[in-house]
């Protein structure tokens, strides 16, 4: 059951619907919900802080569910780190429902800041991820209080729709330049060109870790130069089959190291990337100057960062062009909009992490921000499955390539809970594709 006001009602119990009928139903509700305050009337408190954790389709989706004093109104918000989803479910379940109960629905800033310190150590993924569910929550009740979807409070539109790209890949180049046809012609002007997953591992051979019985079976290898060569073969193959006009992307995900990754870049402009994503990993973010300084090639980072410590220095040195954090790793929509608006000033477009270990609540706070902010690049997504899609109604369309919301007070998607809790978090981490190898068994980052 959602909280819709009606504002006949709201106004008749107040005695305003004559008024109402003059200048405005929304102005004067408004105006009495901010009067009742200042009479001092009790304003809407948080009841409790719970995480819905679900895991229909092989990825662990964790969000927050805020509940408040005033009956019927709740607020959903986006809390998903796949690789570590017990942890967060704890955080939230254990800490964040203590720390908030009682506290007032309506001061998200307040809430954001005494909730990122409240831990003393702070900016790391698990609480982020908590802090962010949190936070997406609040500002889904207060759309819904002020009777407007999110990206109204942002500061409205800036755009008609939220333009994505798509992912294509292929075992083989044949097939990557396959898949790209097909989303070109489901009318994406942008898309992701991958040989395979992350960093060509089927073409990479038997290494010699697994010969010498090092690491685990499961363990996947990663030649530096199969790579190399099969990014570079895709992107001509694909320039030459289907044209110039489409802009392609790519995912290095960090594995090269820094000099390789520059030298690929450099190979990499005469085909005019959209943008190269991840070319470093964090750790190695003093290479960006470095690496600025030798291409011309746009670079997409992000997704990894937990930490203004991370973003700031390389986005006011104008070290990337689109910024690709996940906004829940960062504590949610109140960051991440002072993220944005950092970027304005540096020429620093968004292009938030939208895979499938975000949950479809978190794509619309993705899409929100999206919409309102000027700044905008691109937006990755997901094309959610029709299960997904009933267990998180008004999960966001994609129609042509755009991204749609769903036009309702708040972030616009529920959770069908009851669904949701028939699939419950397995015990394990269900999958390992972050244990990526060298020949000589040297961990590489994923
Ligand atoms: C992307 C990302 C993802 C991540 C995954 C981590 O660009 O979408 O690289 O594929 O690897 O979300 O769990
Ligand atoms: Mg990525």
């Amino acid at each position: 059951m959602s909280f819709k006001i009606s504002r006949r009602n709201a106004l008749k119990n107040m005695g305003l619907l004559s008024a109402a009928s003059s200048f405005g139903a929304i102005g004067s509700l408004k105006a009495q919900q901010l009067k009742d305050k200042s009479n001092g009337l009790p304003p809407v408190k948080i009841a409790k802080v719970k995480a819905i954790a679900t895991c229909p389709e092989g990825t662990e989706l964790i969000m927050v569910k805020v509940e408040t004093n005033e009956p019927g109104l709740y607020g959903y918000g986006c809390a998903t780190f796949r690789q570590r989803s017990h942890a967060v479910v704890a955080a939230i379940d254990k800490s964040l429902n203590d720390f908030c109960a009682g506290k007032d629905v309506d001061n998200i800033e307040d809430l954001w800041q005494s909730t990122y310190q409240s831990s003393y150590w702070r900016n790391g993924p698990v609480l982020n991820n908590a802090l962010s569910g949190l936070d997406q929550a609040l500002w889904d009740i207060k759309g819904k209080r002020a009777n407007m979807p999110v990206y109204q409070l942002l500061g409205g539109k800036c755009r008609f729709a939220v333009d994505c790209y798509a992912h294509a890949s292929g075992q083989t180049t044949d097939e990557v330049v396959e898949d790209v046809k097909m989303y070109m012609e489901d009318g994406f002007r942008h898309i992701r060109i991958q040989l395979g997953g992350y960093g060509t591992t089927h073409l990479a051979g038997k290494p010699d870790f697994k010969k010498a019985g090092f690491g685990m079976h499961r363990d996947n290898f990663m030649d530096p130069v199969t790579y190399t060569k099969g990014t570079v073969e895709i992107f001509d193959k694909v320039r030459k089959e289907c044209g110039e006009k489409i802009e392609l992307l790519h995912d290095m995900h960090e594995r090269l190291q820094p000099m390789d990754a520059i030298n690929l870049l450099k190979e990499l402009e005469q085909y005019r990337p959209f943008f190269i994503e991840d070319p470093l990993s964090p750790e190695n973010n003093r290479y960006f100057q470095l690496l600025r300084e030798n291409t011309s090639v746009p670079i997409a980072m992000g997704e990894l960062f937990n930490s203004p410590h991370e973003w700031v220095e390389p986005m006011k040195n104008l070290w990337f062009d689109f910024i690709r954090i996940h906004i829940s790793q960062i504590g949610g929509i109140t960051p991440a909009m002072k993220v944005a608006r950092l970027g304005e000033w540096f020429n620093v477009r968004t292009a938030w992490h939208g895979p499938g270990d975000v949950s479809p609540v978190g794509h619309a706070a993705n899409a929100h921000i999206d919409l309102a902010v000027w700044n905008f690049g691109i937006q990755e997504r997901k094309d959610f499955s029709e299960k997904i899609r009933e267990i998180f109604p008004g999960t966001p369309e994609i129609k042509n390539g755009y991204m749609h919301i769903n036009e309702a007070p708040g972030l616009g998607v529920e959770i069908n809970e009851k669904l949701a809790a028939k699939y419950p978090l397995p015990n394990v981490q269900l999958n390992n594709w972050t244990q990526v190898r060298g020949n000589d068994g040297t961990i590489i980052r994923p």
